[in-house]
């Protein structure tokens, strides 16, 4: 096994936490509340430290505007002290015109203009978030759809689309980027306005050239190819980032790795090839976006970190020389071969030094367990009351 490869790997990979991974978070069917769960964005940054501190490769931590800003703009210097606090950065910041009232039938995309100006205002003050707490990018989704065919202007609507987001990465700095991510359905049950990689592409195309497309693992047909599309971006310098997350049947935002580890091996691996064919990092920001209805908040994070390294690191083992050599002349067999090969090699052992050799504990998990902190936070953060109503973060 090349321990060179694993460690060039752990030193490179960093990967950001979602702070709506560490609140109660449920489905339609409800909410099952843990007395630990942090509410406040001061217990979401000091359990993303926690993450941080433990595993050391989770420095970054993104917000979503309506769930950590509550005085918008105003918050972002408190929200930065706190950060800093915690010994994590602001990340990606998250606008959100999704849960508002006036969004029933739309943001960007909704016939009514002074909701379309709405959502904009809301987009351009998460921008001017992002400045104050020198956040480089904001991370864009948007449930905008239809629920019955007819009743919407497809076309219509996506050139609002392509107007608001022209507007809004008018408003970028010149070293911040806007991803566009698209989910084929949820909660639209009929038409999604940004449902794939393609509508994606083109509108990130036509808001200008700091867009970028962001993949999130869990939106996609199970049958899509995912690292294909990964292939493409990357191909047209169009893949701006990842929300990383496991599924069983939909956007089920399960823990990485849960259900299908080889899936995002071969995201990783489609990467590092290109990277060794260009010669250049791909820039490419990994986050997790995550709800952890059932497992413990820290526990699930910190083991979604774990088995991202790890997945990582078995990527990273793969020769490109190789394999692009064997790619080259049809061997199959051979080609494949080296993928199976990486992805059956236990990385842990050698993981488990480099930890150790970066002063981190040999076993995260095993590390928060005996810290005491979760104990401590239950204590701190019981008894206070929180609606079990089916809202998200
Ligand atoms: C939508 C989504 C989006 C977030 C939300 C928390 O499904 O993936 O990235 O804003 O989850
Ligand atoms: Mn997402």
């Amino acid at each position: 096994m090349n321990t060179d490869r694993i460690v060039r790997a752990l030193d490179a990979f960093r990967i950001e936490l979602p702070s709506w991974g560490f609140a109660n978070t449920g489905t339609r069917f409800g909410k099952f509340l843990q007395p630990a769960a942090a509410t406040t964005i001061e217990e979401k940054l000091n359990d993303a430290g926690q993450v941080h501190t433990l595993t050391g490769v989770c420095p970054t931590v993104a917000l979503h505007v309506l769930w950590d800003f509550p005085r918008g703009v105003e918050s972002a210097d408190d929200v930065a002290a706190l950060a800093s606090r915690a010994g994590v950065q602001p990340g990606s910041i998250n606008p959100n015109v999704f849960q508002d009232q006036i969004y029933k039938f739309g943001s960007f995309g909704n016939p009514d203009a002074s909701v379309r100006g709405q959502a904009l205002r809301h987009t351009k003050d998460s921008v001017a978030i992002a400045r104050r707490l020198g956040s480089r990018d904001i991370s864009l989704w948007f449930a905008d759809g239809s629920n019955y065919p007819g009743t919407a202007n497809i076309r219509q609507r996506r050139r609002w689309f392509e107007e608001s987001l022209r507007e809004l990465h008018a408003e970028l700095a010149s070293d911040q980027r806007m991803l566009v991510e698209y989910k084929p359905f949820e909660p639209a049950f009929y038409h999604t306005d940004i449902a794939d990689w393609g509508m994606a592409l083109l509108l990130a195309r036509a808001a200008g050239p700091r867009a970028r497309v962001l993949v999130d693992t869990g939106h996609h047909y199970l049958s899509q190819n995912i690292e294909q599309i990964v292939a493409w971006l990357l191909a047209d310098g169009m893949l701006g980032g990842f929300h990383f997350n496991d599924r069983r049947y939909a956007d089920d935002d399960l823990t990485i790795g849960s259900i299908d580890p080889y899936q995002v091996f071969r995201i990783f691996r489609e990467i590092l090839h290109f990277e060794w064919e260009t010669g250049a990092r791909a820039d490419v920001a990994y986050m997790i976006d995550q709800s952890h209805n059932l497992k413990g908040k820290i526990e699930a994070m910190i083991q979604t970190v774990v088995m991202a390294q790890e997945l990582y690191a078995k990527a990273a083992l793969v020769d490109h020389d190789t394999l692009a050599s064997a790619q080259a002349r049809c061997d199959i067999v051979a080609a494949e071969s080296l993928l199976q090969d990486a992805f059956a090699t236990d990385v842990r052992p050698a993981i488990r030094e480099w930890r150790i050799a970066h002063r981190l504990p040999a076993d995260p998990l095993d590390a928060f367990r005996q810290s005491g902190y979760l104990a401590r936070i239950t204590a701190e953060r019981a008894g206070r009351t929180e609606a079990a109503s089916s809202s998200y973060a």
